[in-house]
């Protein structure tokens, strides 16, 4: 248990910059493999899956293959949602929204060496998350987005700054997230950005993984 907190631990001052986020729905569209590959040669250091609607071993299948390319990369390797996906590939971390597990219980289930990350909507989801033990929070979203159905409303830039000061944890700016607004973000307090359309969707990707990067240099 001592090496699994040692590699939490490790990971802690890698949350920051782009988190890619690898949502399936786009893979009829482009191969996830390949934009995986192409963000650990643009220096991405964290980068999520996400499968709302495969069956669970379709989404074991793809998670395991990405998360072999990411070990590769040297790239934390985050699934959304699911604890028991999470564990049976040894993902670096899981990530829970407000209608997934509990954050204490899912913390005994994974154990101290997996990441927790948690989407927070408002300042009293922000504190209770970092009560309750996350290692992370995505916050949002900034801006309205398709890519997430039914979203909570925007909270814009200035929720971001005013929750900065909520919480000493480092926090993901998520939802709608073009590269315009990248540097804005990190002034508000921002730790980095999550972004899935405006990577995935991109014509240039390398353009687009480098101009979402360059502000956190
Ligand atoms: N949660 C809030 S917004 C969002 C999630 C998962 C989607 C982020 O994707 P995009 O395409 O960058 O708006
Ligand atoms: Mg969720």
């Amino acid at each position: 248990m001592t090496s699994h907190r040692a590699s939490r631990q490790r990971f802690l001052s890698l949350l920051n910059g782009l988190y890619l986020i690898l949502d399936e729905r786009w893979s009829s569209r482009c191969s996830l493999s390949e934009v995986l590959r192409e963000a650990g040669q643009a220096g991405v250091k964290l980068v999520q899956y996400r499968n709302k609607a495969g069956s669970m071993k379709e989404a074991y299948e793809v998670a395991r293959a990405l998360r072999d390319i990411a070990k590769e990369w040297g790239i934390i390797f985050i699934v959304n949602d699911r604890c028991d996906l999470a564990m049976a590939i040894e993902a670096d971390g899981v990530h829970l929204g407000q209608t997934d597990l509990p954050l204490t219980l899912a913390r005994s289930l994974v154990g101290n060496g997996m990441l927790l990350g948690a989407s927070t909507h408002t300042p009293e989801q922000v504190e209770t998350a970092t009560r309750e033990g996350a290692d992370y929070l995505g916050f949002g979203p900034i801006f309205p987005t398709e890519t997430k159905a039914n979203h909570d409303p925007v909270v814009g830039i200035q929720g971001m700054k005013h929750i900065r000061e909520l919480t000493p944890l480092p926090v993901f700016a998520i939802g709608g997230i073009r590269t315009e607004s990248v540097t804005e973000l990190r002034q508000a307090g921002a730790s980095g950005v999550a972004v899935a359309s405006g990577i995935l969707d991109a014509v240039d990707r390398q353009q687009a993984f480098t101009q979402y990067l360059a502000p956190f240099h």
